[in-house]
């Protein structure tokens, strides 16, 4: 290398460098930006997959306060009566497909464990069977409670998917050892199914005792028991025997796995109202990643959910889809072509021509509060994305005579905004769900359920 080719090099660096310490700088004080060096990387990786901020297109969404005969909406009445259920309406339509509505009629509950000094006494654990149709052989799901002894019940509980089985959140040996179908890849996990060997594995994601300690329950399902994650063209699962019920046919807007499991949080919901230890009206639904998107659908759909949670949620979830930034609609249903209803395929390619955005998803969650989280390092689920949805439906809240987002700029890295109704964070590190993220939850939660601990 010639001395001024390696002055260059030198140079380069240095600017690099200080570039990377300056951006750093600028996170810290107004505003989080993707790493440069990361979007390079990822690049690379997917050379069809934009990563850069300065690649997404022009885009205009569509206005939650405008109805689609064009009236403008301007009071909380019309919002409750024409908008709200017409948002919903295209939701169902285009993007995650029409699920069966309300209670099935024959559905029953079997409490088959109950320990009331459970992990050395902090907790009282049960688990339930729900039996969607009250048949023996019929799709079934078992949900996993944990609700803190300290604390009076009935208990205020997160509830959430979970992605390995119930028995991977925590060692406990009593809890039930998944038996459904699971995704391959993952720590013990044997020929589709799980072994004892994944008991516990996923305990990082899920800090049973700290949610414990701070006074909440935790309820959680695994969210194959409902409908397994792979395209079998809907023969498994609550699928067939629900499609069967309304003439076996699919239509264009018949629901996907994300409606499914969207639909058994809300029948975990019901046996919530059944079970006196449970503070039913105090429930936050949540969820990470495919988990994330289908709590934000849950909660958008069942209103009976007072707080819900996005983690990591991304395209599909909290993202504006226009943005085409990380993962897009185009590549979500060839990857995942059950996720969603077959109409959403059609927006593959061309977001702008869909009568929704996500800001309108968590809108739909209004006045209820709504935490929506993103990764530093997750730019394929699009953090900007997650924050603008946010700040796009605070129009929606205060409309409705809350505090929304309560900021317009995006947040710094590890800087949380949890003033009014919408919280948001970005934080370090990868896509995940992590201890820092319930730390903040719990926190939302303590402002908006007036405090665990002070019944
Ligand atoms: C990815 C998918 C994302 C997200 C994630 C997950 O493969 O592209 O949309 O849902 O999976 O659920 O872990």
């Amino acid at each position: 290398m010639t001395n001024s080719k390696s002055l260059i090099v030198f140079l380069t660096l240095i600017t690099a460098v200080s570039f990377h310490a300056k951006g750093l700088a600028v996170s810290a004080e107004g505003g989080w930006k993707a790493s440069p060096e990361l979007a390079e990387t990822l690049t690379k990786r997917r050379p069809e997959t934009n990563y850069y901020e300065q690649a997404v297109p022009k885009y205009t969404l569509p206005d939650p306060l405008v109805t689609s005969d064009g009236r403008i909406v301007t009071d909380a009445r019309t919002w409750r009566t024409r908008r709200r259920p017409e948002i919903l309406e295209l939701f169902r339509t285009h993007v995650y497909g029409r699920s069966p509505i309300g209670r099935p009629m024959n559905m029953a509950f079997k409490v088959f464990d109950l320990d009331r000094k459970a992990l050395a006494g902090l907790a009282t654990r049960k688990q339930v069977t729900v039996s969607f149709t009250g048949k023996i052989g019929g799709p079934k799901m078992d949900i996993l409670i944990y609700l803190p002894n300290a604390v009076k019940t009935p208990a205020a509980t997160f509830v959430l998917l979970n992605f390995g089985g119930n028995h991977t959140i925590h060692p406990d040996p009593a809890i039930k050892l998944s038996k459904g179908w699971m995704r391959p890849g993952r720590a013990g996990v044997v020929k589709n199914r799980a072994t004892e060997e994944s008991r516990g594995r996923s305990y990082l994601s899920y800090p049973v005792e700290k949610i414990l300690k701070h006074g909440y329950g935790l309820a959680t399902i695994y969210y194959g028991d409902i409908d397994p994650d792979f395209h079998d063209g809907f023969k498994n699962g609550v699928h067939r025997v629900f499609d069967e019920l309304f003439g076996g046919k699919r239509p264009p807007d018949a629901w996907g796995a994300i409606g499914a499991w969207a639909w058994g949080l809300s029948r975990a919901m019901d046996y919530f109202e059944t079970d006196g230890d449970i503070d039913h009206k105090r429930v936050a639904v949540l969820g990470h990643s495919r988990l994330g998107k289908t709590a934000l659908w849950a909660g958008a759909q069942d209103q009976r959910f007072a707080i819900v949670i996005s983690n990591n949620s991304g395209c599909g979830g909290a993202a504006l889809s226009r943005r085409r930034f990380g993962e897009t609609v185009g590549r979500i249903n060839k990857s995942f072509p059950h996720w969603f209803c077959e109409n959403f395929k059609k927006y593959n390619g061309r977001e702008d021509g869909l009568p929704v955005d996500q800001h309108m998803l968590i809108a739909l969650i209004a006045p209820r509060p709504v935490y929506v989280t993103s990764a530093d390092e997750d730019l394929w689920a699009d953090p900007r994305g997650e924050f603008l949805a946010c700040r796009r439906a605070d129009r929606v809240y205060r409309l409705l005579g809350v505090d929304g987002l309560g900021v317009v700029q995006m947040p710094g890295l590890d800087s949380p905004v949890q003033k009014g109704a919408i919280g948001y964070h970005v934080r370090s590190g990868s896509h995940a769900l992590s201890e820092y993220d319930w730390q903040h939850f719990m926190d939302f939660a303590d402002m908006h359920f007036t405090g665990p601990r002070q019944r």
